[in-house]
C-alpha cells in the first residue's frame, strides 16, 4: 500500500490578483520557498516530496499519521502567509492512492479541520514504495549538440511520453531535473520498462538508465532507485557490460 498527501495553496488564484500585475517575480519567490520547506519538513520524517505544479506537490507519506501532518502544517503555518489544504490518500497503486484523495476532496471527507487535511480514516498496511529513477545515458554529449532550449524541449517531448505511458500502468512520472525523472510505480515488470525504453529509443534516439528501488518509505525508496542508477553507471564507466535497468531493494 502507498500513501500520498497532496499538498495546495489555498485560494491562491484570487490571492495573487491582490498582488498586481508586477507580481510573477515574487509568485515564483514563493513556489520555490514554500517548495524548499515541504521538501525539508516531509522529508525529516522519511518522505520525498515531488515538485508536481508549483502550486501543487506530491509528497509519499507511507507510515505518516494524521499527527505528524498537523505538526507540517503548523511549522508551515507559521512560515506562510497563504493556507495550504492537505489531503491524504492511500492506494495499492499511486493511481489510486490520488484518485483516493481526489476523492476525499471531493467530498469533503475531514481528517484535521482546524488545519485543513482531507482525507479518509487511514488504514495501517504493508507500507510499500517503489520508485524508478530514469536518466537520460550521456546526455552531456546530446546537449553539445543542441542549443539549450532544444535540450529543453527534447526533456519536455521525453516527460510526455513518460507521463503517458506509466499512467497507463497506475504510476505517476515526474521530472527532478537536469535529465532527471522520478517514477513513483507499483510493481511494474522489468519488461513493461523494457517496452518504455524500446518506444524512447524509436521515437527519439535516445537510451534511458533505470534504477529501481523498493522501501517502506519515499526517501529509502529514492535512495536505493539512485544507487540502482549510480551502480548502471558504475558497471558501464568500468567496461563490466551495459545493463539498462537494474532493481535493489532494502
Ligand atoms: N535531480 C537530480 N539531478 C541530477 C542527479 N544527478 C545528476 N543530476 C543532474 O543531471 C544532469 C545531467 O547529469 P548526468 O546524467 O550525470 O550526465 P550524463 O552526461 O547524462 O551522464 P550519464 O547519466 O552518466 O550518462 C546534471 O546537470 C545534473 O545536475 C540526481 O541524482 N538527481
Ligand atoms: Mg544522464
Amino acid at each position: 500500500m502507498i500513501q500520498l498527501t497532496i499538498i495546495k495553496i489555498t485560494g491562491y488564484g484570487p490571492w495573487t490578483l491582490t498582488l498586481g500585475s508586477d507580481r510573477e517575480h515574487k509568485l515564483q519567490m514563493l513556489q520555490a520557498s514554500l517548495y524548499r520547506e515541504i521538501q525539508n519538513l516531509f522529508s525529516e520524517k522519511g518522505c520525498l516530496a515531488f515538485p508536481n505544479r508549483f502550486d501543487e506537490i506530491f509528497v509519499i507519506t507511507n507510515g505518516l499519521t494524521v499527527k505528524d501532518h498537523v505538526e507540517i502544517q503548523e511549522k508551515l503555518a507559521k512560515l506562510f502567509d497563504l493556507g495550504l489544504s492537505m489531503t491524504i490518500g492511500q492506494g495499492k497503486t499511486p493511481f489510486e492512492a490520488n484518485t483516493n484523495a481526489d476523492d476525499a476532496r471531493r467530498t469533503k471527507a475531514i481528517l484535521d479541520k482546524e488545519h485543513n487535511i482531507f482525507g479518509h480514516p487511514l488504514q495501517n498496511g504493508d507500507n510499500t514504495v517503489q520508485i524508478i529513477h530514469m536518466d537520460v545515458d550521456g546526455s552531456t554529449s546530446i546537449s553539445a549538440k543542441k542549443s539549450p532550449y532544444e535540450v529543453s524541449s527534447l526533456i519536455v517531448n521525453l516527460y510526455s511520453t513518460m507521463s503517458e505511458f506509466f499512467l497507463k500502468k497506475n504510476s505517476l512520472a515526474f521530472f527532478m531535473g537536469g535529465d532527471n525523472f522520478m517514477i513513483i510505480s507499483s510493481a511494474i515488470e522489468k519488461e513493461n520498462i523494457a517496452k518504455f525504453l524500446e518506444l524512447i529509443k524509436e521515437q527519439h534516439g535516445i537510451s534511458f538508465n533505470c534504477g529501481i528501488g523498493t522501501a517502506s518509505t519515499g526517501r529509502d525508496a529514492a535512495k536505493m532507485a539512485t544507487k540502482s542508477l549510480d551502480t548502471i553507471r558504475e558497471l558501464r564507466d568500468s567496461g563490466k557490460g551495459e545493463q539498462r535497468i537494474l532493481e535493489l531493494t532494502c
